[in-house]
C-alpha cells in the first residue's frame, strides 16, 4: 500500500470496539461483522466523494484555499491529477472503503479546447482503471461537472442556448462512458444549473421539455452502449439556482412521470438538500422509498442555523438510525451506497482531517444499522404501524381497497354505524422507545 500523501496513518484504519480512545480507529464499523445475515460493508456500501475530499483546498466566498495539499503541487495538469488520483487511492485503502464517486471535472481537468478536454479524460480514465485493478477499489457512480464552467451560468440541458445544451450532452455522453468503462455501479444527474433565478427571463416549460429530452438522450446511450448501471436523479431545491426544477424527491417523481423516464430512474437522496428543501432527510428517503425509487444517499448533514449546503460530515445517530431503519426496510440500497458528499470544514487544515471525518460519518451509520436492524429484528415499530392500519385488513376497510365499494355504499353502510372510535397514536412512547434503543 503507498505511504506518501497521508503518512499519519500508516496502516489501514483498525476497528478497535466502541472503548477504544484511539482517534484513527473505528468504534462501531467492522466491516466483517455480520447484522441481519450480511456484512456491514455490503449493508452500507460507504463510499468517497473525490470532489470534497481531493480537489476542495477550503476556499470560500471570503476567503483563499487554507488547505496546502501534497498531491496539488505539480505545476503540468495531468501530473496533478495523477498525483491527485494516487493520493485518493491511498486514502480509500487507508480508511478501507470498498467505492468512490467522481464528477469528470475532479478526476481530470478541461483543456484547452473540447478535443483536449475528452483526451484528458480518457488519459485519466485509463489510470483509475489501473488503480482500481491494483486495489480492488470500485466506482459507485460517475457524474458530469454541468455547473462549473461558465458557459453554464444559465443552466445546462435547460440553458437557453442550444449550443451549450449540446455541449452539455457531449460531456454527459463522455463521462457516462467514463463510468461504464470503469465498471460504476450507477451514474447520477444532479441539476445544478438546471433551474432558474427571475421568471421574467423564463419559460419554464420550455425548460422542463428541455431537461427531459436531455434525460431521455442519455437513456437511449444507456442502452445503445448497454450500460446496466442505474441512472439516479438528485434533487435539490436551490443554490446554485434560486429555483431548481428537481428540487426534492416529490417533485422529481412528479417530473418523472410526467415525461416517462420513470421507469429508466431512481433517486439519490442528499441529507443537505431535503434540509434545503425546508423537510428533513427520512422524509425524502421516505417519500423516494414509497415510491420504490430510492436508489442511493449522499450522506451528509447541514446546519439548522445556516440558511446554505454546509455538506458537513454526518454525526447525528438519530438521524443515521432513522435513515437506516428505511433503507433496511426496504432490503438495502441495491447498486446504491451512501456516499459521503462531505466536506471537513476550513478550519481542519490537515490531511489527517479527512480521515477523522470520514471515520465519525463512518461510525455514526454504523451504530444506525445497529440500532435501526434491532428495531427491526424486535418488530416493535413495525407491529405498531401494522395495527393502526388493521381496520383496513378486514370488514369495510378491506372493501373499500379492493374497490368493491364506492361512496353511495360507504354512505349507506355509514348509516347503521356508531361514531368511529380512534386508537391513540402513541407518538411520545413510540419516541422513548426509539430513544430506548439508541446507543
Ligand atoms: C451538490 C451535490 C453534488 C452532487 C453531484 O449539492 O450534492 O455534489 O452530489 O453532482
Ligand atoms: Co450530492
Amino acid at each position: 500500500m503507498a505511504n506518501k500523501y497521508f503518512p499519519e496513518v500508516k496502516e489501514p484504519i483498525p476497528y478497535e470496539g466502541k472503548d477504544s480512545k484511539n482517534p484513527l480507529a473505528f468504534k462501531y464499523y467492522n466491516k466483517d461483522q455480520v447484522v441481519g445475515g450480511q456484512t456491514m460493508s455490503s449493508r452500507l456500501r460507504f463510499a468517497v466523494a473525490y470532489w470534497h475530499t481531493f480537489m476542495n483546498f477550503g476556499s470560500d466566498v471570503f476567503g483563499l484555499p487554507s488547505f496546502n495539499r501534497l498531491w496539488r503541487k505539480s505545476s503540468d495538469p495531468i501530473t496533478r491529477a495523477k498525483d491527485t488520483m494516487e493520493a485518493a487511492f491511498e486514502f480509500f485503502q487507508k480508511l478501507g472503503v470498498e467505492y468512490y464517486c467522481f464528477h469528470d471535472r475532479d478526476i481530470s481537468p478541461a483543456g484547452e479546447s473540447y478535443t483536449e478536454t475528452k483526451e484528458n479524460l480518457e488519459t485519466m480514465v485509463g489510470f483509475a482503471k489501473e488503480l482500481q485493478s491494483d486495489t480492488g477499489i470500485k466506482l459507485l457512480w460517475g457524474t458530469a461537472n454541468l455547473f462549473g464552467d461558465p458557459i453554464y451560468s444559465q443552466g445546462a440541458a435547460t440553458s437557453p442556448n442550444a449550443h451549450v445544451m449540446a455541449n452539455a450532452a457531449a460531456q454527459v455522453k463522455n463521462a457516462i462512458e467514463a463510468t461504464y468503462e470503469l465498471g460504476g455501479e450507477n451514474y447520477v444527474f444532479w441539476g445544478g444549473r438546471e433551474g432558474y433565478d427571475t421568471l421574467l427571463n423564463t419559460d419554464i416549460r420550455r425548460e422542463q421539455e428541455q431537461m427531459a429530452r436531455f434525460l431521455n438522450m442519455a437513456v437511449d446511450y444507456k442502452q445503445k452502449i448497454n450500460f446496466k448501471g442505474q441512472f439516479l436523479i438528485e434533487p435539490k431545491p436551490c443554490e446554485p439556482t434560486k429555483h431548481q426544477y428537481d428540487s426534492d424527491a416529490a417533485t422529481t417523481l412528479y417530473f418523472l412521470k410526467e415525461f416517462d423516464l420513470i421507469d429508466h430512474f431512481k433517486l439519490n437522496i442528499e441529507a443537505n438538500h431535503a434540509t434545503l428543501a425546508g423537510s428533513s432527510f427520512e422524509h425524502e428517503l421516505a417519500v423516494a422509498s414509497a415510491a420504490g425509487k430510492l436508489g442511493s444517499v449522499d450522506a451528509n448533514r447541514g446546519d439548522y442555523l445556516l440558511g446554505w449546503d454546509t455538506d458537513q460530515f454526518p454525526t447525528d445517530v438519530y438521524s443515521t438510525t432513522l435513515a437506516m431503519l428505511i433503507i433496511l426496510n426496504q432490503g438495502g440500497l441495491g447498486s446504491g451506497g451512501l456516499n459521503f458528499d462531505a466536506k471537513v470544514r476550513r478550519s481542519s487544515t490537515d490531511p489527517v482531517d479527512l480521515f477523522y471525518a470520514h471515520i465519525g460519518g463512518m461510525d455514526a451509520f454504523a451504530r444506525g444499522l445497529l440500532i435501526a436492524d434491532k428495531i427491526i429484528e424486535d418488530k416493535i415499530l413495525s407491529e405498531l404501524v401494522n395495527e393502526r392500519y388493521s381496520s383496513f385488513n378486514s370488514g369495510i376497510g378491506k372493501k373499500i381497497m379492493s374497490k368493491q365499494v364506492g361512496l353511495e355504499d360507504l354512505e349507506m353502510w355509514i348509516r347503521g354505524e356508531d361514531k368511529p372510535v380512534l386508537k391513540s397514536g402513541r407518538q411520545e412512547l413510540l419516541e422513548n422507545i426509539l430513544n430506548s434503543y439508541i446507543f
